[in-house]
């Protein structure tokens, strides 16, 4: 790959970086243009209203105190580009096998399937209703709500996981304290990410630093993984690839696109630039929490802190380009900031 003469390797570097930005490009904009269709199942006062009013941290469906506030299937439009669809009670949808419903089910991207830890643990209605949804599709998370009014949770969960069968995720929650909320907000992102769907989710939740962590870990541990030297070397081109879609990603999620020009500047100077290993390395240091996960290797120190200054940028409203980059880093390590 890129070795030998510094000018050939800047020039290969250049077209590179068009190639990766490119793909990433196309690959936001692709999600984009999709939709995210989320079918919400379970017995009247499971708590489906609070869990996804909990989750967008907006009122997204009304939540009732009386039972049975859901009648028939109800499409709530979150954006033009993500819905929510409420389904009745169970019995009626035992009984409902009409075209629309089913295509609901179909269709779905992601559905909650809500259990009430509060209530009678599962019973043969909720297991039969499962049993159904899952021949139309399997992407089903079970969220066991209202954990925080409920005993012994996991001897529940283990139980829940036999009947329905393991491989499908159950996420303990209580919509009401927001234990967990951010757990199902993980299941969720993993099962969008699977259809390519992920960063439009993300880039409509409200909650952003926590998306933007685990982006940026799995960036590090990626880059890690691609290697150890990334001044001008063979690893400089997957991790400046991993740079760019990490830089893209979280420009998208905090709704700040970056242009071409500014983002090459800082990924390049990050990768080429004078900061050197040892600097990179006691960056990491400063940022709380991961040093162990991450290793220590160059590559990864190097896109962690990276993508920690590109978050610290966007959270306080700096104008991102290489010469606020280069001061946050500085920042970064004067401070011992909490990011
Ligand atoms: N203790 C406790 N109560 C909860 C929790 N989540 C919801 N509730 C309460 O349960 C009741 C029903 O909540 P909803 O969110 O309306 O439930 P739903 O499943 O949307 O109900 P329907 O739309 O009527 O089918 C409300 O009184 C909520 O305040 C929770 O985690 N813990
Ligand atoms: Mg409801």
């Amino acid at each position: 790959m890129i070795k030998g003469n510094v000018k050939e390797d800047v020039k290969n570097l250049d077209k590179l970086f068009d190639e990766a930005y490119q793909k990433q490009m196309k690959e936001i904009n692709d999600q984009l243009e999709k939709n995210i269709l989320f079918v919400l199942v379970g017995n009247v006062n499971s708590g489906k209203s609070s869990t996804v009013n909990a989750l967008m941290q907006e009122e997204v469906a009304k939540v009732s105190w009386k039972p049975g506030e859901t009648l028939n299937v109800k499409e709530h439009k979150y954006t033009e580009k993500i819905s929510f669809v409420d389904t009745p009670g169970l019995d009626d949808i035992i009984k409902d096998n009409s075209e629309i419903t089913l295509n609901y089910y179909k269709k779905a991207d992601v559905i909650l399937f809500f259990l009430n830890a509060a209530g009678t643990g599962l019973s043969l209605t909720e297991k039969k209703v499962f049993e159904k949804i899952k021949k139309q599709n399997k992407n089903i998370i079970i969220v066991l709500n209202k954990i925080d009014a409920a005993e012994d949770i996991p001897n529940l969960t283990d139980h829940i996981s036999r009947e329905l069968g393991t491989k499908y995720k159950l996420i303990p929650i209580s919509s009401k304290t927001g234990q967990n909320i951010d757990k199902l907000k993980e299941a969720i992102l993993e099962l969008l990410k699977s259809k390519k769907k992920d960063i439009l989710f993300a880039k409509h939740v409200k909650e952003k630093s926590s998306i933007a962590q685990r982006w940026i870990l799995t960036a590090s541990l990626s880059a890690g993984a691609v290697g150890a030297a990334p001044i001008p070397g063979a690893d400089i081109v997957p991790i400046s690839a991993i740079q760019i879609s990490l830089l893209l990603k979280l420009s998208h999620l905090y709704n700040n696109p970056i242009s071409k020009d500014k983002a090459k500047d800082m990924v390049l100077t990050t990768i080429t630039g004078n900061l050197g290993r040892a600097a990179y390395r006691q960056l990491v240091k400063l940022l709380p929490g991961y040093g162990q996960l991450l290793g220590g290797g160059v590559a990864s120190s190097m896109t962690f802190t990276f993508g920690q200054a590109i978050k610290y940028a966007y959270e306080n409203e700096i104008d991102l380009n290489l010469e606020s980059l280069k001061g946050i880093y500085e920042l970064l390590s004067k401070l011992d900031i909490k990011v």
